[in-house]
């Protein structure tokens, strides 16, 4: 069943409703006063709304900027990046609100930006696990950002066999008077446990609870498939990666990832 998303519209509405009820004389049900005022305040609510997500976007162009440079700097020196694909998403008023009532959290901002943490979201795709733990490291020593909390479900896969390693990192937003700070939710992992979670999420919008056994064991047999291709991968990797130092003589490639 589909969880019902506080709609400030409809809560408007049913309270004009409620209003009317209680009058005891029709005449006196609803006043044009009455309408005005909610209408003022719907459009406040829309405008600090439309504000408060515009902060998360901020926060996602900064890490973006700081794997961009990354990326940029890798290429530049090593002919290669760890960082294959970066993308990035803000949850939709009605994915927070939904998300909000789910994990019962108040319908006031400063209770949203507290225990909503992934509004803002990237993505990273990386060739090998080991890309994965240096972009997470790089990125946790950078000064400007704080890692609140990790999930490595890369070292503990979901039952389901979900992987991916997620931080959540606390960014600032400099603003013409004052600094803030965003959560902003990344997930790194590779391009075999990427195509993996896309087709299971596919899979889990369609049937829901409800997946079939013959897919489950599908399912079930694709990650374990994956994950023994990012093993072969990074045994493979690490043939190439001793030659490529030697072949260019740069002492530089040792440190990649
Ligand atoms: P969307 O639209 O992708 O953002 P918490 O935030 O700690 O209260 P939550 O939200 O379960 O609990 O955190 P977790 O486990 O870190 O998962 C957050 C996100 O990881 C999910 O976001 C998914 O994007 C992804 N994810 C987690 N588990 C799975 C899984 O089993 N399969 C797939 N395909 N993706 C998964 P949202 O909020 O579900 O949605």
């Amino acid at each position: 069943m589909a969880l019902q998303t506080p709609d400030p519209v409809a809560q408007a509405h049913d309270r004009l409703i409620a209003r009317s009820l209680e009058a005891k004389d029709a005449t006196q049900a609803i006043w044009a006063s009455d309408i005005e005022d909610l209408t003022e305040e719907l459009n406040q609510i829309k405008v600090e709304f439309a504000r408060f997500r515009l902060f998360y976007q901020w926060g996602i162009e900064q890490v973006s900027t700081k794997l961009n440079i990354l990326r940029q700097e890798f290429e530049d020196i090593h002919d290669y990046s760890p960082i294959e694909h970066i993308r990035s998403r803000l949850k939709s008023p009605e994915s927070i609100l939904t998300k909000a009532v789910k994990v019962g959290c108040d319908l006031t901002l400063p209770a949203l930006r507290e225990r909503i943490r992934d509004i803002a979201g990237i993505r990273i795709t990386c060739s090998f696990t080991s890309d994965v733990y240096w972009i997470a490291s790089m990125l946790s020593r950078q000064p400007d950002v704080t890692v609140v909390a990790t999930k490595d479900y890369i070292a503990n896969p979901k039952p389901n066999g979900y992987r991916s390693l997620h931080l959540i990192v606390k960014v600032p937003v400099y603003l013409s008077d004052s600094t803030e700070s965003v959560f902003v939710e990344i997930q790194i992992r590779t391009i075999a446990m990427d195509f993996w979670a896309s087709v299971e999420h596919k899979l889990s919008y369609k049937y829901g609870q409800r997946l079939p056994p013959v897919l489950k064991a599908e399912l079930d047999d694709a990650a374990r498939i994956a994950e023994e291709l990012d093993e072969r991968m990074g045994r493979l990797r690490d043939e190439i990666r001793p030659m490529e130092a030697i072949g260019s003589g740069d002492a530089r490639h040792v440190d990649t990832p």
